[in-house]
């Protein structure tokens, strides 16, 4: 699957060029195209700048909100970050336009963190911009949740995170979500690593992106998850995660592909340790009673796979996500591991998001007067604007 990639703010941005690198990393591993068009929006000139993968100009890095906010973000206000990306969200229509690959992607992935300004407020904008625009093409979020800390010491975070989420569910195909606390609880060094952590979040979708797309003959599996089958499979909230197996780090070549009975059993099973290892690992908490439609793609050795496996993997996953409609295949390519690879989707139950969500009301209530005096005075400044020229 091709997809056009969209960062906005400083979190979307740099997850947007960590999908860059996975680009130029399909490319010389799997000859293959993967994110032909990454572009990055803030409100910020400096986080701009810093991004390392995506190319480095006006078209590729969008600065939005000039005039208001002269290059330095939006200070945690989204709703000011809606009305500039509703100002400015053309500049991105403009820059996709002008794309000679941009009719090759099969679908948009617009990313923000909903928790700061910037990202959380022009989320839902530009994927309904893109919505209205682009009807046949799919328009995907891949929201990240903010960590613990941040939910329980600034209200104004979680406010942000679930007027952020409704919206964005509202006009999305399908939202990812990616709770950072989720990476922090496994590895705590990692609170302080977001690049690390933004690494984590994209390396899912490596495989996911690659199955259809690769050219290579040794590439190309027996059953190919395709652009289709993900497309079908996405829906509402969805979480993605990926698990591993190593395998043997030596056998002799007579011992490979030859299985006595007892191997069979060792087989299924890592394959089941690789599907309990990728549960484990998804980007949100969720139980997967809760998902309607799920999607599996095994890669390995092609010589380590074979039906039996993606059969045993296909039963133990249609009782562990008994409500979901399961797809799935295999990708084989890779050296001395196996990988599944596991999206949830149309999920019905998300608690971290129920959470929130609860919470945030009770700020909405507590704090109705100074939440219109915002939503008022944003108004008021491009009110004020109006009448002034443009250059
Ligand atoms: N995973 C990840 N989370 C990040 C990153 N940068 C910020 N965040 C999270 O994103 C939220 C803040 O959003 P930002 O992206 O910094 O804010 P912004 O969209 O630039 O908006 P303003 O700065 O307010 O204009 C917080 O929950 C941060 O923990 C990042 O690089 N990776
Ligand atoms: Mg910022």
């Amino acid at each position: 699957m091709k997809l056009a990639v969209i960062g906005l703010g400083q979190c979307g941005c740099r997850i947007a060029d960590q999908f860059a690198r996975l680009n130029l990393k399909a490319q010389s591993e799997r000859k293959a195209t993967i994110a032909p068009i990454v572009i990055a929006a803030n409100t910020d000139q400096a986080d701009l700048t810093g991004l390392r993968f995506i190319k480095n100009d006006y078209s590729h890095r969008v600065l939005m909100g000039l005039r208001q906010t002269l290059g330095h973000g939006v200070g945690k206000i989204n709703e000011l970050g809606a009305q500039l990306a509703r100002e400015d969200g053309d500049k991105i229509l403009e820059a996709l336009k002008s794309e000679r690959r941009f009719y090759e992607t099969h679908a948009f992935l617009v990313i923000g963190g909903t928790a700061g300004g910037t990202g959380s407020g022009s989320l839902p904008i530009i994927v309904k911009m893109l919505k209205e625009r682009y009807i046949n093409k799919p328009v995907y979020a891949l929201a990240v949740l903010p960590f613990e800390h941040e939910q329980f010491s600034e209200a104004r975070s979680v406010y942000n995170t679930a007027t952020s989420l409704k919206s964005t569910y509202e006009v999305a195909d399908a939202v990812f979500l990616a709770d950072n606390q989720r990476y922090v609880k496994k590895d705590s060094s990692l609170a302080n690593n977001m690049e690390l952590i933004n690494r984590i979040i994209t390396e899912p979708f490596y495989d996911m992106m690659c199955a259809g797309e690769v050219t290579n003959r040794k590439h190309v599996g027996a059953r190919t998850v395709d652009a289709g089958d993900l497309i079908a499979t996405f829906e509402g909230w969805t979480a993605i995660g990926i698990g591993r197996t190593e395998l043997p780090a030596f056998r002799f070549p007579w011992e490979i592909g030859k299985k006595r009975f007892a191997d069979k059993a060792i087989e299924s099973f890592r394959g089941s340790q690789a599907l309990d290892a990728a549960i484990s690992d998804l980007s949100v908490a969720c139980n997967p009673r809760a998902s309607a439609k799920a999607i599996y793609i095994m890669s390995g050795p092609a010589k380590e796979m074979n039906m039996d496996m993606v059969k045993a993997l296909s039963d133990s996953l249609s009782e562990t996500a008994s409500n979901a409609l399961i797809r799935g295949g295999d990708f084989p390519g890779e050296k001395h591991f196996i990988d599944i690879t596991l999206i949830l989707s149309h999920l019905s139950n998300i608690p971290r998001i129920a959470e929130m969500y609860e919470q945030a009301t009770r700020y909405a209530e507590e704090h109705k007067g100074q939440i219109q005096e915002t939503h008022s005075r944003i108004q008021q400044l491009t009110e004020i604007g109006r009448e002034l020229p443009l250059l």
